[in-house]
């Protein structure tokens, strides 16, 4: 008998006739209101889990108690209750690495759309102002030979610093628990406080994650730290700035422009004053949407799964105690 699973996530056909092969598959496209009370129907007797976004708190792992394995296809896991899954022996697997070049393009692009206002411009073409003169209150701000700030220096913040030094010809700040000597070596980066990276960037680039320590690590009084000219950057998790603080922030000045992949909520309510500000880029999270990185991560989240389900884990795995426990 194959061990029965969930997943929730519309796959590509190869990858999902790959879980048929393993697994007895109960699968929804997405996690809706309309597919939720099938989906916890079916977690009852799920040994496996694969999908991603949806909350997996407490309450609900309750509801799944033969799950052992849950394969999240995200390199973020916050909406996990890593804890309670690590409790009831259930291993989370995610996934990382393959992502982290798409994600660094991702900031890197939206750092540039922000400081040279091309979304901006490409709607005042659209709107017939062509004919009207470019004048210096259309005019950018130069992205190379700044100063980048990075917080965050895992495998994204890294693949950031690259193309910020090599490419761009940037000085790297970046603030992390502990220095990352490699960062230091191969991209001339500096370790610093978070004081000192805000008020010497040009560019605040977030690749961070959401936990307890990040959430509204940016406020207002670290708004109040940067430069009136420095840029914000975040691609990691929306609540790690306090949104209403940004907001303030964009429209009194206090900083120039913020250019946004995530959001304290997604998606962006559409009366989010976000959406009036002239000085923020905008993107609905796509930091890895790209088709290629997108279909690495749904093939990577497979094999992560078969390996959990299997007992044959060694890497990509959150709770990985559990593991070598089994
Ligand atoms: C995910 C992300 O793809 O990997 C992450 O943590 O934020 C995105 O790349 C997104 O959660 C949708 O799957």
């Amino acid at each position: 008998m194959k061990p029965a699973i969930v997943l929730y996530k519309k796959l590509p056909a190869d990858l999902r006739q790959k879980l048929d092969e393993h697994f007895s598959v109960t699968a929804f496209d997405e996690l809706s209101h309309q597919t939720y009370p099938a989906f916890l129907q079916a977690l009852k007797n799920a040994e496996g889990l694969i999908g991603s976004g949806g909350r997996i708190d407490a309450d609900l792992l309750a509801q799944a108690p033969k799950l052992r394995a849950a394969s999240t296809i995200s390199v973020g896991y916050d909406n996990f209750d890593v804890d309670e899954m690590t409790r009831r022996n259930i291993l989370l697997m995610h996934t990382p690495t393959v992502l982290t070049e798409t994600v660094a393009d991702t900031l890197m692009g939206l750092m540039l759309a922000t400081a040279r206002r091309i979304p901006e411009l490409d709607a005042w073409i659209r709107d017939g102002h062509w004919n009207d003169s470019l004048g210096a209150d259309h005019y950018g701000t130069d992205v190379h030979h700044k100063t980048v700030g990075i917080l965050g220096m895992g495998r994204i913040g890294m693949a950031l610093a690259q193309r910020a030094h090599f490419g761009f010809g940037m000085k790297v700040l970046y603030n992390t628990r502990t220095p990352n000597p490699e960062a230091n070596q191969k991209y001339q980066a500096q370790h610093c406080d978070l004081d000192t990276l805000l008020a010497q960037s040009d560019f605040v680039c977030i690749t961070l994650p959401l936990t307890s320590q990040t959430h509204h690590m940016i406020g207002r009084a670290q708004l109040e730290k940067m430069k009136k000219s420095a840029i914000l950057i975040n691609a990691g998790r929306g609540p790690v700035i306090d949104e209403n603080a940004l907001i303030e922030a964009l429209k009194d000045g206090t900083i120039l422009a913020a250019g946004l992949d995530v959001f304290e909520r997604e998606p962006l309510p559409h009366d989010s004053e976000l959406m009036k500000l002239k000085n923020v880029v905008l993107a609905p999270h796509i930091g890895s949407a790209t088709h290629e990185t997108r279909y690495g991560m749904a093939a990577c989240a497979v094999d992560n799964l078969i390996a959990a389900l299997n007992g044959t884990v060694k890497e990509n795995c959150v709770n990985p105690q559990i593991a070598a426990k089994n």
